[in-house]
């Protein structure tokens, strides 16, 4: 088995301490790290998003995988940066205000980081206020994630936001979590859905009008 395919399947089984080792004993044997993040790290969170999707595996094991990927970015992302690999774009992510779920957001944002996205995460609970400052910041997409049904709202209060704003036009936005779909985020005026992590990195890119990875 060569060294990126233990690096995918050992971030599956959401092993940390170990990808980060194969991280750096990768970059020693003199690979590049683009392809330790494009042949390694996405395709193993690929195979996470997918397994969970077919209820394959648990949501712990999910986290484990999360994890390990963050521990796996915290290694390689100052090293891409110094390499020259310049982010894709700024997305602003952030779990809509009244709710406070955070995983599947912060699952988004280690894909779209592990994707060449720069992201900036608002956390939880974030009023559309917030969404509008860090448009006036300056980023290319914003991101809202939720999950119940009583702050669903806040997702559309927020667009409505940026249009009060006169900002709507020069940001992308995007919705995503388990309540959301395809239906909603055309009614609310959004212009992209993702049903997952996986596909919110895909989706993100073709907001932006790119195809693949730079
Ligand atoms: Co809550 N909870 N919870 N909860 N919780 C749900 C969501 C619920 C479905 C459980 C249930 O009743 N069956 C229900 C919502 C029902 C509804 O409104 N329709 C619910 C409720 C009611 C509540 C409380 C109100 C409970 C209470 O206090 N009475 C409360 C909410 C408080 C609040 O937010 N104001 C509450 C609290 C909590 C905990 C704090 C205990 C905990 C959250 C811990 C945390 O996040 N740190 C929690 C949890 C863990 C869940 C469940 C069990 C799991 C959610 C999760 O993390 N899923 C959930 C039941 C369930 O889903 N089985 C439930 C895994 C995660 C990877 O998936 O977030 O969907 P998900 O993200 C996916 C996609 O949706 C997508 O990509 C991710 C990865 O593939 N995605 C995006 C997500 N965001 C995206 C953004 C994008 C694109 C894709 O673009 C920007």
């Amino acid at each position: 088995m060569d060294d990126l395919q233990q690096i995918a399947d050992n971030l599956i089984k959401g092993r940390a301490t170990e990808v980060k080792e194969l991280i750096q004993a990768t970059l020693d044997a003199g690979i590049s790290p683009k392809d330790i993040l494009n042949k390694g790290l996405i395709p193993g969170m690929d195979v996470v998003g997918d397994k969970f999707g077919k209820k394959e595996i648990w949501l712990a094991e999910v986290l484990l995988s999360a994890r390990a990927m963050q521990a796996a970015m915290s290694l390689l992302g100052p090293i891409l940066a110094a390499s020259g690999v310049k982010p894709i774009a700024k997305v602003a992510l952030g779990t809509v205000e009244g709710d406070i779920h955070e995983i599947g957001k912060n699952l988004v944002g280690a894909m779209l980081r592990g994707g060449g996205f720069e992201v900036i995460d608002l956390g939880i609970d974030v009023a559309p206020e917030k969404f509008v400052d860090v448009v006036k910041q300056g980023v290319s997409i914003i991101g809202m994630s939720s999950l119940v049904s009583t702050s669903m709202a806040s997702m559309k209060t927020t667009i409505e936001a940026l249009e009060k704003a006169g900002l709507r036009k020069q940001v992308k936005v995007m919705v995503g979590g388990a309540i959301v779909t395809q239906t909603y985020a055309d009614k609310i005026g959004a212009d992209g859905y993702a049903p997952n992590a996986a596909s919110a990195v895909n989706k993100a890119k073709e907001l932006l009008g790119l195809s693949s990875l730079s």
